[in-house]
């Protein structure tokens, strides 16, 4: 089974060896028209959108296959998976962000459905990027941490955080996904993103109730290399523009 050259997690780790910052827009399979799909693509080409997330928590793999392969008719974004379930691996993707939920104590999301996905994503020939997965406290019970059974870390312990990030790279995953959680009240906080990534070696993706520029802006400023958004565009497309500027232009952080 031939596994396809990555070309996304060398973007990643180049953005962090130059300290410079990247934006992703989550789209959810399962709340996107097809009209809206094309829209969407158009929005991202103008606005220079560095990666495209799809993932959702109820997705059906039909949904899915059939978003991406649409995206891909309009733009060359790269597209990562960020998958709910294991249900949800399309080999219409570029890169697949392989979770597992290290700030959880759940055996099946640090393990078990690896095991039972295993053989479709071998089949897939994904790039494959191992992802140490942290829910942080929003404000708001998250979807993740109600199926899984796992409280989220606190958002005033960034020590916790960033033991659980240590963990994560201890353990040889290649990058650190922190997530409020989609629609979440409060983002994670700048002193929370600045504590994990100044003091770990892979990229950091952050994401999860950031509503504007600014945030965007801020984060990236803290460090994250990529920071996600989702909830706040699917309400109105013309935050991708400054958005995706905000993070390029935000300050090189080494
Ligand atoms: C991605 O879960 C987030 O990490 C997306 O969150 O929908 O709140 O932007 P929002």
């Amino acid at each position: 089974m031939i596994m396809r050259p990555g070309t996304v997690y060398p973007q990643l780790k180049q953005l962090k060896a130059e300290g410079r910052h990247a934006f992703a827009v989550l789209i959810d399979p399962d709340s996107i028209s097809p009209e809206g799909v094309k829209r969407l693509a158009e929005k991202c080409n103008d606005a220079a959108v560095d990666f495209i997330f799809v993932g959702g928590s109820i997705m059906v793999t039909a949904h899915v296959d059939q978003c991406i392969s649409q995206f891909k008719q309009e733009s060359d974004i790269p597209v990562v998976l960020f998958p709910g379930s294991p249900s949800q691996v399309s080999p219409c993707a570029d890169a697949l962000l392989y979770l597992s939920l290290i700030s959880g104590r759940n055996p099946d999301l640090l393990i078990g459905q690896h095991v039972v996905s295993a053989p479709s994503i071998k089949a897939s020939g994904l790039e494959v990027i191992s992802t140490g997965y942290m829910v942080i406290d929003g404000g708001v019970p998250t979807t993740v941490s109600y199926m899984s059974h796992s409280a989220p870390i606190p958002a005033n312990k960034p020590d916790v955080a960033l033991c659980t990030a240590w963990a994560g790279e201890l353990q040889g995953k290649h990058v650190i996904y922190m997530d409020a959680g989609s629609g979440a009240q409060y983002p994670i906080s700048s002193e929370m993103i600045r504590r994990v990534s100044g003091n770990i070696d892979i990229p950091l993706i952050v994401g999860g109730g950031i509503r504007t520029p600014e945030k965007v802006y801020e984060n990236c400023q803290a460090g994250a290399q990529v920071v996600v958004v989702g909830n706040a565009i699917e309400k109105d497309l013309s935050l991708i523009r400054e958005m995706s500027l905000a993070a390029k232009e935000a300050p090189i952080t080494l």
